[in-house]
């Protein structure tokens, strides 16, 4: 097997600085080696410059778009990682997508779903991050990629509509971890159906049930190629302290890996996102974000399947 890692340090789908140092700083934590050592091959070019990737040419300027900020960047870095999602899962590689804001999960699940259209998806997240361009609050992309992905009404808009087509059911995708979601996304995630385990009903059934359930409903019990998409911000912030918008109440340690720990069980896994380690390099800082990195390569090795025994 070989696991693809493409570090996307990216941060223009929100206002703060820090989550595009994610990347670099799991890498530094030996993220490559660990997966090698779980007897991965690792497709991972240390010479290439990821802030290419996340820094295209942008002639016409970025200024908003109705509500939405960054949008012609935050469209064409997504656009290529489409790209680059796509190839390596089309070579049958596991690609690891470091972020990076969760705007990116807009090309890493198109990407996906150019090679495996019937791909299933685990969004796990404190955020349903599925507000339109008329929904939005905030202007940030970071909050709209699911309803992109869908195609919902008001995501036919320049410049995302010159490559990105709907690709995703609401049968496809299933949410776990919610806890902070916007008043017009809880009416798109009931409008459409969308199937949500929230904290709540962690806490009602266990992460065990709840990871049963979410896999009856997105698989169906078949073998169904799989794509994980994780927002660290999920955990609770006393596990995983360093991101931009903390929310209390959130996964324990345990439950955050258990959720990786299963998908690896599916054997299915075939993209694999660790999105919005934001790392502060300010001193006072530093101990949260290596908690917060540390987690993140665990969450990656448990989701590749490394098991405790
Ligand atoms: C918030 C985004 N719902 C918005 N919040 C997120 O601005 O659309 N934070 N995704 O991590
Ligand atoms: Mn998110
Ligand atoms: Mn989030
Ligand atoms: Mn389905």
């Amino acid at each position: 097997h070989t696991a693809a890692i493409i570090p996307c340090p990216f941060n223009g789908g929100q206002g703060r600085k820090g989550v595009e140092l994610g990347p670099n700083r799991l890498i530094q934590a030996g993220l490559p080696s660990q997966l090698t050592s779980l007897g991965w091959s690792v497709s991972y070019d240390p010479s290439e410059d990821p802030r290419e990737a996340v820094a295209p040419p942008l002639p016409e300027g970025d200024a908003p778009i109705g509500r939405m900020k960054n949008p012609r960047l935050v469209s064409e870095v997504n656009r290529k990682l489409m790209g680059r999602v796509g190839d390596a899962v089309g070579k049958g590689w596991l690609p690891v997508t470091l972020g990076g804001d969760h705007s990116l999960g807009m090309g890493t699940v198109a990407g996906t779903k150019s090679v495996h259209p019937d791909a299933a998806l685990i969004w796990v997240d404190a955020h349903a991050d599925i507000n339109t361009p008329e929904t939005t609050p905030s202007g940030n992309l970071h909050g709209l990629p699911v309803s992109f992905l869908l195609g919902l009404s008001g995501t036919d808009v320049a410049p995302f509509n010159s490559w990105m087509k709907p690709c995703l059911r609401p049968t496809d995708i299933v949410y776990i971890g919610l806890r902070d979601v916007d008043e017009g996304e809880k009416r798109l995630l009931r409008e459409n159906g969308i199937r949500c385990f929230t904290m709540h009903e962690v806490d009602k059934y266990g992460i065990g049930r709840v990871m049963e359930m979410a896999l009856d409903h997105v698989m169906g019990g078949r073998e169904m190629p799989l794509h994980l998409s994780f927002d660290v911000d999920a955990l609770d912030p006393t596990v995983a302290p360093s991101t931009g918008t903390p929310v209390r109440g959130g996964l324990t340690f345990r439950e955050g890996h258990y959720i990786t720990e299963a998908v690896a069980e599916t054997g299915c896994l075939v993209a694999l996102d660790i999105m919005r380690q934001e790392v502060n390099p300010s001193l006072k800082d530093s101990m949260s974000a290596d908690e917060t990195v540390a987690v993140g390569c665990s969450l990656a090795r448990a989701a590749l399947g490394e098991t405790l025994l």
